[in-house]
């Protein structure tokens, strides 16, 4: 019995002795049940898991700019062009005045025709500015030959004339026959030039030959002016000559195109130019179904195969040809022959 258990025994003994036995024994049962701790009521959780206010350890440091290229220097800039180029005030360097001006080539030539060895003269009016000087003058024959002015010579004259109007004058001699076309050019101090053609000078030789033909060809479509559509056969008929003595050909021509009703009847020779042994020109005029005053062209080719073209017009004034019928180029004939006589 512990010190505890005899105290209370003994504190029991006096209360029973002043209260009676009852009070003794419940003082008897308390002494055996032990009085219950609290020891098993769970302690108040204390918070001890707050996390730490966080330092800003982390945070990364501000970068530093020591990559920053350098300010540039201005020793790259190029420089501020100057205006060395600036072309200079125009000088009133004088206009070139007017070109030359040619007009319209005369002939000594009737008919523009002229047999070959005699001396043919031509002349073309030339008007010039005041301000300026004509530098040369040159006539192109058309058969490979030239004169150029200034000349003092009869084959090619400046004729200063009156005011600005002069005039250009040459002369020539064609050996040859042949159809030339005939071309002068005027140019002045500037280089500025003006040009003149004559077409044509028609050279021929009596004791060349003449000639003749007989056949047909078949004419295209389009030959015929009046009607592009018609086409068909063609046939012609000619002589031409020249007599002893005379200036203009002989002969007579004929030329019928039935498809358009086209019937041609010479009515007289202009000239007649044979050249070598085989190839004829000659001009004529005629009347078409016995009417008008028409032009006709004939080209005659006594070669192999024989060829033939005939071109028909009529002319208003002197310049303005209007034509009817023109096969267009030396067609081979489709039957029948062409004959260059010579002697
Ligand atoms: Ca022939």
């Amino acid at each position: 019995m512990n010190r505890r258990i005899a105290i209370l025994i003994g504190l029991s003994i006096l209360v029973a002795a002043l209260f009676g036995s009852n009070l003794l024994e419940s003082t008897a049962q308390i002494s055996i049940v032990p009085t219950p701790t609290k020891t098993a009521i769970p302690p108040t959780p204390t918070w001890t898991s707050v996390p730490p206010t966080p330092t800003n350890t982390a945070i990364p440091p501000t970068p530093t700019w020591t990559s920053v290229p350098p300010t540039p220097t201005n020793t790259a800039i190029p420089p501020t062009p100057t205006w060395t180029s600036v072309p200079p005030t125009p000088t009133n360097t004088p206009v070139p005045p007017a070109a030359p001006d040619l007009g319209i080539i005369q002939t000594s030539l009737p008919d523009s025709v002229a047999e070959a060895g005699a001396s043919i003269s031509v002349s073309v009016p030339l008007t010039m500015s005041n301000f300026a000087d004509l530098d040369s003058a040159m006539w192109s024959w058309g058969d490979g030959t030239s004169d150029t002015c200034p000349v003092d010579s009869a084959l090619c004259a400046v004729d200063p004339g009156d005011g600005f109007v002069g005039t250009v004058s040459g002369s020539h001699v064609y050996g040859q026959p042949g159809v030339y076309s005939v071309q002068v050019m005027a140019v002045d101090q500037f280089g500025q030039f003006d040009m003149a053609t004559y077409e044509f000078v028609v050279v021929y030789d009596p004791a060349a030959g003449f000639v003749s033909g007989g056949g047909w060809f078949y004419s295209a479509p389009g030959a015929f002016t009046g009607d592009p559509a018609a086409e068909g056969n063609a046939v012609f008929g000619f002589v031409s000559k020249y007599k002893r003595g005379a200036s203009r050909p002989d002969g007579n021509t004929q030329f019928q195109f039935h498809a358009a009703n086209l019937d041609l009847h010479s009515t007289g020779y202009d000239w007649l130019v044979v050249t070598g042994s085989g190839y004829a020109r000659f001009k004529g005029s005629g009347t078409i179904n016995g009417a008008g005053d028409y032009k006709f062209l004939v080209w005659a080719g006594d070669q192999n195969p024989d060829t033939f073209r005939i071109k028909i017009w009529w002319e208003e004034g002197q310049a303005v040809e209007h034509v009817v019928y023109d096969n267009g180029f030396d067609q081979e004939i489709g039957g029948g022959a062409i004959v260059i006589h010579t002697k």
